[in-house]
């Protein structure tokens, strides 16, 4: 099996005597008490110096990471040294997102120094909690993209892979998310306000990078100075990835951009030095903030120096890493490997030729063929609109050396297109780069790297058989599947401790690192005190999850209701509309029918807006109004509750997803990549309502359909719909259908807000219903009627919660990145010595 190679080898090529120094991880090697309670109290004195009485929380949270850090540093140092002398191959993951959250926690668990933790935490009288809240997540990500990210670090630092992330270090995170009156507001979120006690600057380290022009920002977008060659320097600061049990500690390196001091101020701004200066600081936007669009690839010229900007400092860089140990260029597919997260760092297949042609003087065959040999491409979503395409013009401005070599790629492909299909110059054109004065990357992905892979097995064949058809025939040896998963540690050992004690004392500790063996559990479905153990863990994480809410929000939810939950990006295609179209039904049965016996339901909402998303906006809107609604009527009231959560990020997900009975992945089968949230919530023991789309189909194959709540058309019914498809009909001809919409329509839950019924309409009728709500509402309710009656039958529900926690196993981003690093990296285990 795929799955354990490379982690039995892992583990086989782990030391085991333990006396033996190198086999120690950071646990074992720190003495036992006093070192880290020093540490502790040196960073509080000597990095704030201030008196006790004015030390607050934030110096206390600030003292721990460094002292965390601290003991953590030989370990990283060392798993460097270890890289440097064994040479192994390396594997470079490229991500424009890292969604990492919060460090400490999570670095504790890792680093198993949580008696440790506790004893200080004790002998200073600390509030725990209160010092974990003190450390801002770092939201460096939109949603699953920059999460998968994420959680791949850490699979990968825990499988012992000499691994390494490349990323920006943006300034200003993804916005923080106000709900005022209902609707979404934006907020800067500058998280690096205060010093981040876990990276390190390596201005030693810094790059250069060199355009073919200047530029300034002018009313928010990029204006080109032609003619004035610039460059701008990356500074390099790395950030521990600590794998679980704390012998290899990786390293995240993220760029920020600053302007090179040899600046010719002459030149630039007509003499004037404080102009000059003034101007200079142009460069250091580059890194300023994230792009809040996850679905969206507006042309903004901002964005594009963004993404050279990172592929031009992380190949620099790892380039000298590479040249430094191997003198031969055409060793470079056997010691690196390149993955590339999307298309936005897809610039690299560009800028490795580069390198190859102008710096190393290699041919073209041998650096074409060197190019495809280190870079992969994964494709994260089969959106149009997502797809990047730059105008050639911002490639002549600033990048005119590439723009030449990708017009030689483009026009060897376009041959190799014509050789297969002669005279076909239809197939010619969908194959080539270059089209409408237009770059398309994704086409640049796939010609230059020697794998292209889909993240859950419907979007990988959607991908090869629909998007990009005819390079996958021309191609098809690159095109694969790697499905998704998410980090156990995180999402299970450290959101649900409690859930994760039960587990470990059922069947072992093993499944932290080897989430197959959660498998063990099955046997145990039927096993009372097994059964009551986890419910009693669910019952925990929802006392604790109202508690947390109350403290922070007022807002009172009953922890005997079932906590049903859908949180991720709002989105059409992901129809949150479609929840609440369920929900509107739900409270028209309880309003026509008081008597109805219902189990008292909380659906809990949570997600952000692209700020230029106006229908997603409204949907957050029209999911308040509902929550108001309903707290205002005394007939449902204490029977229906709707809460829309603010700001969601990655320690709100660590809060809910443990606290929640049911998961809702409803998007339109066909459009969902994979989803990662569905992964988290299945590891937990919430049951899935969903459609057949992404991974939460092989979720429900693993844990076998009769545990899942699936219901909707299929992928291609819904394909198969588009000529006819017609959202009246079943307006018509659905009674409670339209009783939902006549309910909506009637301004029920928007007395004031005609702008958010009509958008309303638009979107589930005279636009057509793009995304088929009117055609799953039916099947999604008779779905959540079945799981009504489970839920009214306890252990029934309980032994199909272990069922689903039993079958998680797979979906451990353990396993995707074995599959990774066998079937693309040809990558092996580098243990630290
Ligand atoms: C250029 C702007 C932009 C930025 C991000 C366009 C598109 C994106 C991403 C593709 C958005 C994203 O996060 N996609 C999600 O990737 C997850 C990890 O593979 C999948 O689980 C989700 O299904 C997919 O929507």
């Amino acid at each position: 099996m795929v799955n354990e190679s490379v982690a039995a080898k892992a583990h086989r090529a782990q030391p085991s005597t333990p006396r033996d120094h190198s086999s120690e991880g950071v646990a074992d090697s720190i003495a036992q008490a006093e070192y880290p309670d020093s540490l502790f109290e040196s960073h509080l004195l000597f990095d704030h110096v201030l008196p006790p009485s004015e030390v607050g929380n934030r110096e206390r949270y600030e003292a721990m990471a460094r002292s965390v850090r601290d003991l953590l540093s030989h370990h990283w140092q060392r798993t460097d040294q270890t890289y440097r002398r064994e040479n192994p191959k390396r594997i470079y993951y490229l991500s424009m997102e890292f969604l990492i959250g919060r460090s400490l926690s999570n670095n504790i668990v890792n680093l198993q120094l949580d008696p440790v933790a506790a004893k200080l935490f004790t002998r200073h009288q600390l509030d725990k909690a209160a010092i974990l809240e003190e450390e801002p997540d770092a939201g460096l990500g939109n949603g699953g993209l920059g999460r998968l990210a994420a959680c791949f670090l850490d699979s990968m630092a825990t499988m012992q892979l000499p691994a390494m992330g490349y990323g920006l270090r943006y300034e200003y995170g993804m916005f923080k998310q106000l709900i005022v009156d209902g609707w979404q507001r934006e907020q800067p979120d500058n998280w690096l306000r205060r010093p981040d006690p876990w990276e390190v600057a390596r201005p030693g380290e810094a790059v250069e990078i060199r355009l073919g022009c200047s530029f300034e920002i002018r009313g928010g977008s990029l204006r080109a100075i032609e003619g004035i060659p610039s460059s701008l320097i990356g500074i390099p600061y790395d950030r521990p990835i600590v794998g679980y049990g704390g012998k290899t500690i990786n390293t995240l390196r993220l760029w920020a951009s600053a302007t090179p001091d040899n600046f010719d101020f002459q030149e630039f701004s007509g003499g004037d030095f404080v102009d000059a200066l003034a101007e200079r600081l142009t460069a250091e936007t580059v890194t300023r903030v994230l792009y809040p669009d996850d679905s969206t690839a507006e042309g903004r010229g901002l964005r594009f120096v963004q993404e050279y900007f990172l592929v031009a400092c992380s190949l620099a860089d790892l380039i000298r890493r590479f040249r430094s140990g191997n003198p031969d260029w055409h060793s470079l597919p056997d010691k690196v490997a390149i993955q590339l997260n999307d298309t936005h760092p897809s610039l690299a297949v560009a800028e490795l030729m580069r390198i190859l042609l102008d710096e190393a003087g290699l041919e073209w065959v041998s650096a074409w063929d060197l190019t495809k040999r280190t870079l992969a491409y994964t494709n994260h979503t089969l959106l149009p609109e997502a797809l990047e395409s730059w105008p050639m013009r911002w490639f002549e401005l600033l990048l005119p050396r590439h723009l030449e070599i990708i017009v030689e790629i483009d026009r060897h492909l376009r041959q190799e297109a014509a050789d297969r299909w002669p005279g076909d110059e239809g197939r010619a054109a969908c194959v080539g780069i270059l089209g409408g004065g237009l770059v398309r990357m994704a086409n640049l992905a796939i010609a230059g790297s020697h794998s292209t892979n889909g993240v859950a097995a419907i979007h990988s064949r959607l991908l090869r058989e629909a998007t990009v058809r005819d390079l996958a025939e021309l191609f098809p040896e690159r095109f694969n599947n790697k499905t998704n998963g998410i980090t156990p540690r995180r999402w299970l050992l450290l959101a649900n401790p409690r859930l994760a004690h039960c587990i470990t004392e059922a069947i072992g500790d093993s499944w932290i690192t080897n989430a197959s063996q959660l498998r063990g559990l099955l046997p145990l479905a039927d096993d009372k005190s097994f059964v009551a153990s986890i419910r009693s863990a669910k019952r925990e994480a929802k006392l604790q999850f109202r508690d947390w809410l109350q403290a922070t929000s007022g807002i009172a939810v009953d922890p005997e209701s079932i906590f049903d939950s859908q949180v991720k990006r709002i989105h059409e295609y992901k129809r949150q509309l479609l929840n609440g179209l369920r929900i509107v039904a739900l409270y028209n049965r309880l309003k026509a029918n008081p008597k109805l016996d219902i189990q008292p339901r909380t659906f809990f909402f949570a997600g952000k807006a692209a700020p230029a998303y106006h229908v997603a906006k409204l949907i957050i809107k029209f999911l308040n109004n509902v929550a108001a609604t309903i707290d205002g009527d005394p007939d449902v009231r204490g029977r229906l509750k709707v809460v829309f959560l603010p700001d969601y990020n990655v320690s709100l997900a660590e809060r809910l997803i443990p606290a929640s009975d049911v998961s809702n992945q409803i998007s339109t089968a066909g459009y969902e990549a994979s989803g990662t949230s569905n992964m988290k919530f299945m590891m937990n023991g919430a049951l899935t309502i969903g459609t057949r789309d992404g991974a939460t189909i092989e979720m429900a194959e693993a844990a076998g359909e009769e545990n899942f709540f699936l219901f909707g058309l299929t992928a291609e019914q819904v394909a198969g719909s588009r000529g006819w498809y017609n959202p009246w009909w079943h307006y018509e001809n659905e009674a409670e259908t339209r009783a939902v919409l006549d309910l909506l329509l009637s301004g029920h839950f928007c007395r004031n807000e005609p702008e958010v019924v009509n958008a309303l309409r638009n979107v589930l009728l005279a636009g057509g219903d793009t995304y088929r709500h009117l055609a799953d509402l039916g099947p999604y309710l008779d779905a959540d009627q079945r799981l009504q009656t489970l839920y009214s039958r306890p252990d029934e529900w309980s032994k199909n919660a272990i069922l689903n926690i039993a079958s998680s196993g797979r979906f451990s981003s353990d396993r995707t990145i074995a599959e990774y690093a066998d079937e693309i990296w040809n990558a092996k285990p580098c243990p630290v010595t």
